[in-house]
């Protein structure tokens, strides 16, 4: 593993998958071409998707983020306290902006860690963790870039020290269910004795609330969607008619998940001229690009004794509008 030191205290090294991954290309075939068509939520965040994703945190629609802000702000201490963490690991930490309020619980209780976040998206983590360095003096960065789908027993952990794995954000919630507990069952094995995973999640509720949030009135959420298309195109040498697909986001109450899709407003043929192919869609077809999973506490509780990991500490939001629970093998 090459790792690059791109300053005293931030480094950043690239996590292998444990096997090879599907490729974009081999993604994308599989996907447009079944029925529904689909494509993997991961492919949204190339630098404008990451982007975009920060200023949806920012709509007033978009609840998730402030409310899992205000309880870790409101708990951030306690969390470290129970944690202890010499590591704390993030999973998708992005723009680690929320994760702020653990580092300053750390300051406040003069308890230093080192910090590791991993996220697919290089520049965006880059630039998180020169700025966290240049913030707290007394931290040290090391990022770690891949996807984490490709497993975690590659992620460079020390042997020694308590370990925090951090998962905010209700990232859990854009894996289908098995994928969720396989992901947990990941988590648990970078676990040991006293070890704890920190984990933010999004709990069901009205309707008109949960669609509100993945379809503001300002149109953020709908380019975030789009962005995808952008990302094939650019990547794929396709030529989607970015502006001619719908936005949608709907709420399945069964199946406790937003699904966003994109709909085609006309009948077009699309060519994916590095995959050297071409695919007919239908006036109206759409293309899944996101489950949202949203928990209650029984679900959630559930999910995590599925994975051998038990709840230590439950903070949940006003009315049950987001959790966030601390959580141990069990
Ligand atoms: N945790 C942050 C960001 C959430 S957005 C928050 O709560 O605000 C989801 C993040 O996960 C993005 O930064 C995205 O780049 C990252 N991500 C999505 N799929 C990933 C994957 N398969 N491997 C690694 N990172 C991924
Ligand atoms: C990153 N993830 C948890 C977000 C979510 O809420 O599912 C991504 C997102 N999609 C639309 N808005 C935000």
């Amino acid at each position: 593993m090459a790792i690059t030191q791109t300053g005293a205290r931030l480094s950043s090294s690239e996590v292998a998958p444990e096997q090879p991954l599907a490729s974009l290309a081999d993604d994308v075939r599989t996907g447009l071409l079944s029925r529904p068509r689909w494509l993997s939520p991961k492919y949204f965040y190339d630098d404008r998707g990451s982007a975009l994703f920060e200023a949806i945190c920012a709509t007033p629609e978009y609840y998730p983020s402030r409310t899992e802000a205000a309880l870790l702000e409101a708990h951030g201490q306690e969390i470290i306290e129970h944690a202890a963490p010499d590591h704390m690991l993030e999973l998708g930490s992005g723009s680690s902006r929320k994760t702020r309020h653990l580092l300053d619980a750390c300051d406040a209780l003069d308890k230093s860690c080192q910090y590791w976040p991993f996220d697919v998206s290089a520049q965006m983590m880059l630039d998180a963790g020169a700025q966290l360095v240049a913030d707290y003096d007394w931290l040290a960065v090391h990022a770690l870039i891949g996807d984490y789908t490709g497993g975690l027993t590659n992620v460079p952990l020390p042997e020694d020290g308590r370990r925090l794995i951090v998962f905010l954000g209700g990232t859990l919630g854009n894996f289908e269910p098995g994928e969720a507990r396989a992901m947990l069952e990941q988590i648990a094995g970078l676990m040991r004795g006293d070890d704890q995973l920190l984990l933010g999640v999004d709990r069901v509720k009205d309707t008109a609330t949960l669609e509100a949030a993945y379809d503001d009135a300002e149109g953020v959420t709908a380019d975030f969607n789009r962005n995808v298309l952008r990302v094939l195109n650019r990547e794929l040498e396709a030529d989607f008619p970015v502006d001619d697909y719908r936005h949608r986001a709907l709420f399945d109450r069964d199946k406790a998940r937003i699904e966003m899709r994109l709909g085609a407003d006309h009948a077009h043929r699309v060519t994916l001229a590095t995959l050297g192919t071409a695919i007919d869609i239908d006036a109206g077809e759409e293309i899944v690009t996101e489950f949202s999973h949203k928990f209650t506490p029984d679900t959630l509780a559930a999910l995590l004794e599925s994975a051998g990991l038990a709840m230590d500490r439950h903070f949940e939001a006003e009315g049950g509008a987001y959790s966030l629970v601390l959580a141990r093998r069990a």
